[in-house]
């Protein structure tokens, strides 16, 4: 297959103006007809292109006249009609099978109900079209099905419905504002309503609808809470109000992803909307939060202004996730947030920029673009937003954002665009900060410091670096912002004058390959606190000593670098057992640093929780060359245990003290409260006793909401035998009707990291439960393993081939779903040889395998490159 390139880029040769789609519903036979008024764009003799999969053609006809077969071309991929006057209607009619529609891509069909999924390319497997998202469109959508589809869904606004013949109905939605196809939405089926309104900033009142499964319209309540904050959010701090007079959102079960932000109707993945406490986790509501949020924040970045080409995908999906990052930042408090962002980022994209997928926030080339919706396009591209706001200051960055809206309002643009409503607001010249997103990799930088005690001069020498990455085999050096501040040997803030200016804390650009700079009137050798608040997406490597980064644990007042001086000194520590030269001094006295931690109260409970939590195996194995997981997973739990024995009686105590008396709320403050009881109990599971088996099995069986008893769950799961054998039984029967609940229960069996999960986990494939279609309970059981570091990575290899076999078998019907499976092979470079080796063979038979999709090839074979 030919890769496409974004220099190869041309502007539409027709222009759809109007689109009038009528859809015939049936599951096994759906008829859509089209009526679509096009212009050609410029001046030129091409024929007219659309695109078009899987459709079975009933008829095409040209200004009411039906076109012969001799008269246009179908094949695989295209329609494509010759000789076409400037401007003309085109009506076509086809036929497709939702039901049969197993990829989740254009129209299927999700627990008897039909509904779409069009980003990117799905729209073409509905009708013929011009499906990229440059060409925008006027929709009128009639929709007429069975009565028993009761709901009849579509974007914009209902115009009109009423009843057919034949047990039927219809209705007519028109969305007046111009879309491209990826943006088209259709949901019909027997659907409860939760309704809600909202006044906007100009008074304007918006109906609010949340349509979920028949009985579950309690579960949504926390999903339009949360819209009705987005919404207000957006009106304050961007100055965003919403523009049509309904917004609809929609719960599907079967979804190849978490939501989607079609214009006026989102559809979400159910696990990301559906919430109640008894059946959802506290971070089920924090994503449901965020994730609603997203969405509706697409309806200005990505809806009203969109992408010219999928290349841009970061315009949208960087810039929303920097929107939605914030807000919840604002909802659940700037520390925690960042914090948990952070090791997102980490562990999902600094590990993919480790590896052979590595690519720019806007990639130059893509087989499947579906491939590319990845952890940098989404998680670096919103750190590049941040990085840009930190840069020009917050009043130039707001003035940016508006002159984009202005400027750009019912376009589909670029990100050079966007970069110049920031170059044109604060007359800078961004050009070298646009090589963010041309450049891949990760940047390395190392801080030094000299201190000269007489003189109370402080110099710091920055230095960065990056690794080539596949295709870019030499870096240039970007501009950099560096937060720092001073501390003291006591942790006490250090004021301290740059260029004369008095300072607690500045941002060091580092322009270039290396800079110095200089803060006098430092009055004590100071401890450096770098990098505050993660300011840039790089490693840090310093000169500090361990003594500072206790200093920094002890009291840094930037949170962030406060939990990432614990950070730093726990990997340390482990990698140094990892290679066999435990420092039990130092486990010692980091187990007394966290006791202190923990004891301070004047921390928030949420932060005390990300504190008592080790780095994970997987961010472990990013920094340890060759990777080797065995030793890895033993050394943390080494660490664990140490610090259960040390932290016992504080554990302990903590585990009674924070127990819930009062009733469920899923405020920040009681979610923090929770976590750190549940990381409590995790960690007193690493010195597996009786005493402590029924602690956890006292936990799971007093919990009152779900949170608890995943926390109790997971800690059994650690401790292993009966008692856990037992509450996996009874969980089941408990919740078998709840296909949410069941997701964790498949989840929490594929992370167990005891010995023999491999046989337990293909046993589960065989489960009545367990079905492969279902891309939640599919993730749950085959990603959550791939992601067990200490079983997955078996020596004999039979982890890698599980999930080859896997990979294949999703393939013959879900590609978009088995091609997100191959990401846990692809760093197979950075493990030991003798695990590498068996990766790389898997790989090769992935790669191997006739009939494969394009989403798995190109990913097995970048894999492999
Ligand atoms: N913009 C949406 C992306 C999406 C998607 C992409 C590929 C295949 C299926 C998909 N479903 C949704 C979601 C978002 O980022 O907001
Ligand atoms: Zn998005």
């Amino acid at each position: 297959p030919q890769p496409i390139r974004l220099t190869d880029y041309r502007p539409p040769a027709f222009l759809i103006e109007t689109t009038e789609l009528v859809f015939a519903l049936e599951p096994n036979t759906t008829r859509v007809k089209a009526r679509l008024t096009i212009r050609r764009n410029g001046e030129h003799a091409e024929p007219l292109v659309l695109h078009g999969e899987r459709l079975k053609p009933i008829s095409v006809a040209v200004d009411g006249k039906l076109l012969a077969d001799s008269e246009r071309t179908i094949d695989a991929e295209y329609l494509t009609v010759p000789n076409l006057p400037d401007a003309f209607v085109l009506e076509t009619e086809v036929e497709i099978d939702p039901e049969a529609n197993k990829a989740l891509d254009g129209l299927y069909m999700s627990g008897g109900r039909f509904c779409t999924q069009c980003e990117a390319e799905g729209f073409r497997k509905i009708t013929w079209f011009a499906d990229r998202p440059d060409v925008l469109s006027r929709f009128t959508v009639r929709v007429e099905a069975d009565k028993k589809f009761h709901r009849l869904l579509s974007n914009g606004n209902l115009m009109e419905s009423g009843v057919l013949p034949g047990g039927r109905h219809y209705a007519v939605w028109n969305d007046p504002f111009p879309k491209p196809a990826y943006l088209f939405a259709l949901v019909a089926g027997e659907l409860d309503e939760l309704a809600d309104k909202l006044v906007t900033m100009t008074g304007r009142t918006v109906d609010l609808k949340i349509y979920v499964d028949p009985g579950m319209s309690d579960r949504a309540a926390y999903a339009m809470d949360s819209l009705k904050r987005a919404m207000k959010w957006d009106e304050e701090v961007f100055g965003r109000e919403y523009d049509l007079d309904l917004f609809m959102i929609v719960a599907v079960r079967d979804f190849n992803f978490g939501a989607m932000e079609n214009k006026g109707l989102n559809i979400f993945n159910s696990s990301l909307l559906l919430a109640d406490p008894a059946t959802a986790t506290d971070l089920d509501y924090e994503r449901i939060e965020s994730v609603v949020a997203h969405e509706y924040f697409h309806n200005w970045t990505g809806d009203r202004i969109t992408c010219r080409d999928w290349f841009q995908l970061c315009l949208k999906e960087g810039l929303t996730v920097f929107r939605d990052q914030s807000f919840s930042a604002d909802m659940r408090g700037a520390a925690v947030q960042r914090i948990k962002d952070v090791k997102t980022l980490r562990a999902r994209q600094f590990s993919e920029d480790q590896g052979p997928l590595s690519h720019p926030v806007r990639p130059g080339s893509y087989l499947k673009i579906d491939n590319f919706y990845t952890a940098t396009i989404y998680e670096k591209g919103a750190e590049v937003i941040r990085m840009l706001k930190t840069l020009i200051g917050d009043e130039k960055f707001r003035e940016g954002m508006d002159l984009y809206f202005d400027r750009w309002d019912g376009h589909a643009t670029t990100v050079e665009e966007f970069i110049r409503c920031f170059a044109d607001v604060t007359g800078e010249d961004l050009t070298d900060f646009f090589a963010w997103y041309e450049q891949a990799g990760t940047p390395n930088v190392t801080l030094k410091h000299s201190y000269d005690a007489d003189t109370r001069i402080l110099k710091l020498d920055l230095t960065q670096a990056t690794a080539p990455t596949p295709g870019q085999p030499t870096k240039r050096a970007l501009p950099l912002p560096v937060r720092i501040g001073l501390l003291d040997g006591e942790g006490r803030t250090q004021a301290f004058l740059r260029d004369g200016t008095a300072l607690d804390e500045t941002v060091v650009v580092l322009n270039g390959e290396a800079t110095s700079v200089t803060f006098t009137g430092v009055d004590a050798a100071p401890v450096v606190s770098a990098l505050r608040g993660f300011s840039a997406p790089v490693t840090l490597e310093t000169d500090a000593q361990a003594k500072d980064r206790y200093v920094q644990l002890a009291g840094d007042p930037d949170l962030f670098n406060r939990w990432e001086a614990g950070q730093d000194l726990a990997r340390a520590l482990i990698s140094s057992r990892a290679s066999g030269r435990p420092d039990e001094v130092g486990e010692e006295r980091y187990a007394e640093a966290l006791g202190r931690g923990l004891a301070d109260q004047a921390a928030d409970p949420a932060f005390k929780a990300l504190l008592l939590s080790l780095p994970s195996e997987a961010d472990l194995a990013l920094a340890m060359k060759p990777a080797d997981p065995g030793a890895i997973h033993e050394a943390r739990e080494a660490l664990r245990t140490r610090l259960a024995l040390h932290l016992e009686d504080d554990l302990k105590r903590l585990h009674i003290g924070l127990q819930e008396l009062g009733e469920f709320s899923p405020d920040a403050a009681s979610a923090g409260r929770r976590a750190l009881r549940n990381a409590t109990l995790d960690l007193l599971a690493a010195n597996p006793r009786a005493e402590v088996i029924t602690l956890a099995d006292g936990h799971y069986r007093a919990a009152i909401n779900m949170t608890d008893a995943m926390g109790g769950l997971n800690a059994l799961m650690l401790l292993g035998g009966e008692a856990f054998d037992s509450a996996l039984v009874d969980f089941y029967e408990r919740w078998k009707s709840e296909p949410l609940v069941i997701d964790k229960w498949f989840a929490l069996q594929g992370r167990d990291p005891s010995d023999g999960a491999l046989g337990r986990v293909m046993g589960l494939t065989a489960h009545p439960a367990f079905d492969q279609t279902n891309p939640n309970r599919l993730r749950a059981l085959i990603s959550n393993f791939a992601a067990n570091q200490a079983q997955f990575h078996d020596p004999s290899g039979s982890g890698y081939r599980f999930l080859a076999d896997t990979i294949l078998a999703v393939d013959g019907f879900n590609p978009m779903t088995a091609a997100r499976l191959v990401e846990p092979l692809g760093g197979w470079r950075r493990y030991t040889p003798e695990l590498g080796t068996l990766m790389k063979a898997e790989l090769q038979r992935i790669a191997a395998t006739e009939g494969l999709s394009k989403n798995v090839y190109e990913l097995a074979t970048k894999a492999l490159a």
